[in-house]
């Protein structure tokens, strides 16, 4: 079969799962919520990751019923968790185009019962250069349900700045290719440094991606960075591992 048929019946038969990364406090390691990543569990090929697939969907438009899929799932996932604890979702540029993303927000926040301020849409500046006033429109309109707005992969586009300028997002993604040189090079830790200054100045919060070491996290706290994600603290996991955790550690 081809990935385009395949792609259809794993979304009518459910194929798919979301697996929940932490997000954590770098200075104590509270936790504070988790990323959904979508996994696909391929009858035959086993788990194929996003990279494989979303692209095609977002050729072909599935993304849409699948990005609906993922948020409804999110949602229901979370609901149950306790206090403040956030739940991330990422957002294509597909879907941020089509119409109905705000409803569908909308719908499964209030089939889910998750309080709205505890989920964060995760968008990449690329979805901002290709369809600003539209992407202005349907960001203001998620913020106006009181979900927060993630601008994530920061500072592996162009134009940043300008986007800083013009969207009021609630948090900041530092992308982890940043992370990979922040001892090694001076110039990293200058750039990072800069950006959590940004942040603070503009009131987002500001997130270090990949974190792998304890020394990274070190260097982070360093320059006043406070949340960290990335395998150092807490790989990828299903919903029920995700549960267990948090059951640990309250
Ligand atoms: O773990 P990782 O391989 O899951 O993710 C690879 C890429 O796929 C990342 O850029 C991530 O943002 C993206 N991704 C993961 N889950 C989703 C999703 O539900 N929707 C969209 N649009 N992208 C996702
Ligand atoms: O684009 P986005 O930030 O949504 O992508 C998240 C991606 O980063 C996923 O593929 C996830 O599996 C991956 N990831 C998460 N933590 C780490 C980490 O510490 N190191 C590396 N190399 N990848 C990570
Ligand atoms: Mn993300
Ligand atoms: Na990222």
């Amino acid at each position: 079969l081809e990935l385009e048929a395949e792609l259809r019946i794993a979304i009518a038969e459910g194929q798919f799962q979301l697996h929940w990364q932490p997000q954590r406090r770098l200075s104590d390691g509270e936790l504070l919520g988790f990323e959904a990543l979508l996994r696909w569990n391929h009858p035959t090929r086993g788990m194929v990751p996003p990279d494989a697939f979303i692209p095609l969907a977002e050729k072909t438009g599935l993304i849409v019923p699948l990005g609906a899929w993922v948020i409804r799932t999110a949602t229901a996932e979370t609901a149950g968790w306790p206090g403040a604890l956030k739940a991330g979702v990422n957002l294509s540029a597909i879907q941020l185009r089509a119409e109905g993303l705000v409803e569908t927000v909308a719908a499964a926040l209030a089939a889910s019962g998750l309080p709205a301020h505890r989920l964060e849409l995760e968008v990449t500046e690329s979805m901002l250069v290709e369809d600003g006033p539209q992407a202005a429109r349907v960001i203001g309109g998620l913020q106006a349900l009181g979900v927060s707005v993630a601008l994530d992969d920061f500072g592996t586009g162009w134009s940043s700045l300008a986007y800083l300028r013009r969207f009021a997002f609630d948090e900041l993604k530092i992308d982890r290719q940043f992370l990979r040189d922040l001892e090694a090079d001076p110039r990293v830790e200058a750039v990072v440094g800069a950006i959590l200054g940004m942040g603070r100045g503009l009131g987002m919060r500001v997130v270090a991606e990949g974190v792998e070491t304890r020394e990274q996290a070190d260097r982070l706290l360093a320059l006043g960075c406070e949340r960290g994600q990335g395998w150092l603290l807490g790989r990828p996991m299903p919903a029920e591992q995700a549960r267990a955790l948090i059951a640990a550690e309250a």
